[in-house]
């Protein structure tokens, strides 16, 4: 499964929501989706409470294994896009009324597409696909609004391997730029002008060592994307000056055990992207103070059960990035109170089928509701009213039985 959560999209769905009016429209965040081959439908999570909100199933069509969140129309919310095995884009748009299902355009069949990626490639506020050929072309897939119109971007070369190719802003002029690493630690950006991609080095890293969680962040919340990554246990930043990555030493976290659901957000607030993951069940935060990575124990999940769709979204709309998950078919917030974390049951999605897929975006609910969301879909026949006796999204705080561990939290 591939699932893309856009945090660029995210970060402008706050700047265009400062407004005391635009408040109430926040409400529309936080959703998980879930999709399958024959519809979708969706719940929302509210306060205490998440409930199911049965909208109309829309045909999915084809999703060819993946889909791809951002929001291409540009309206505030998050749309799914996903291209068939006939090479159809195919977008659903989500608005008031719920989702709109339109053909958007075409990619060939033939070309061997890979990295596809979302992201603002122009900077006109709606989001685009990018993905490049086999022969190492890059084309972009750019939204008008309710199509995409094809054009070459650029080219990487195809005989060498790239790691880590990601779409980000690292110039902080508002264009999604390319950021990929060649197998040998050279750090290549295209650097968006509008138009097209304009190659150029950037960093190196050693290509000696391995590199894992290799993320995208701005750790020093200048509004450049920099880069994250840690090697023998180091938290290595290739931060950005505007015109290259300078790499820099913020931290470590031990090497001898596993982390899991390494994710970038910014925990507390303070516009600076932190770095969390969990071992051995305890939720750790690379809190960074602008220079540096300061560890930090936020919380605890069970190591009982198998946690999955772990994602990182402001689910209460408090401007500090929350997590998300699900054990089975229940649901699970790491509420973030700004130095920790505080788990909360979401409730039970019971009716989307063992093949549905989830998602979580700020998509759109009807009508808006405070603190909104959650979303699914059901792969094996009619929907039913996750309100009623099958439990669904019926939000109880009983958290006796559920996977949430409580006892782990410091302070
Ligand atoms: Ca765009
Ligand atoms: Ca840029
Ligand atoms: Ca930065
Ligand atoms: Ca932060």
């Amino acid at each position: 499964m591939h699932l893309f959560a856009r945090r660029s999209t995210r970060r402008s769905n706050r700047l265009q929501f400062e407004t005391l009016d635009a408040r109430c429209m926040m409400t529309a965040d936080h959703q998980i989706l879930a999709v399958s081959d024959d519809g979708w439908d969706w719940g929302h999570y509210e306060a205490e409470h998440a409930e199911h909100e049965e909208w109309e199933s829309h045909s999915s069509g084809n999703h060819g294994g993946s889909v791809y969140v951002g929001d291409f129309n540009g309206d505030g919310t998050d749309d799914v896009a996903s291209r068939g095995d006939d090479g159809i884009w195919n977008v659903q748009a989500s608005g008031p009324t719920g989702y709109k299902s339109t053909s958007w355009g075409k990619w060939s069949t033939a070309a061997g597409w890979s990295e596809i990626k979302v992201g603002d490639v122009n900077g006109d506020g709606r989001d685009d696909l990018v993905g490049r050929t086999r022969s190492g072309s890059w084309w972009a897939a750019e939204s008008t609004g309710s199509q995409f119109t094809n054009s070459a971007w650029g080219n990487w070369s195809s005989r060498v391997t790239w790691d880590d190719v990601n779409l980000a802003d690292v110039d902080n002029d508002g264009d999604d730029d390319l950021v990929g690493r060649t197998r040998s630690g050279t750090w290549w950006v295209g650097e968006s002008d509008g138009d097209r991609f304009v190659n150029q080095v950037w960093g190196q890293w050693s290509g000696q060592q391995i590199w894992d969680d290799v993320s995208i962040a701005d750790v020093n919340g200048d509004g450049r994307d920099d880069i994250v990554g840690r090697t023998g246990g180091t938290w290595v930043v290739a931060k950005s000056d505007g015109n290259h990555f300078a790499n820099e030493s913020w931290g470590s976290w031990s090497n001898r055990v596993r982390w899991d659901d390494v994710s970038v957000a910014d925990v507390d607030g303070d516009g600076r992207d932190d770095i969390l993951g969990r071992s051995n069940g305890r939720w750790w935060v690379a809190n960074s103070d602008g220079q540096r990575f300061h560890n930090e124990l936020w919380g605890q999940w069970s190591t009982q059960v198998n946690w999955e769709d772990v994602t990182i979204v402001d689910i209460d709309d408090d401007g500090h990035d929350d997590v998300v998950g699900r054990s089975g078919n229940q649901w699970y917030a790491a509420r973030s109170s700004t130095d920790r974390f505080v788990n909360q049951s979401l409730g039970a999605w019971v009716n989307a089928g063992p093949n549905a897929r989830f998602l979580v975006g700020n998509f759109a609910t009807n009508p808006p509701t405070a603190a909104s969301i959650a979303a699914a879909v059901s792969d094996d026949g009619p929907l039913h009213d996750l309100n009623d006796d099958h439990g669904g999204l019926n939000g109880t705080s009983d958290d006796s039985h559920t996977g949430v561990d409580d006892s782990g939290h410091h302070g």
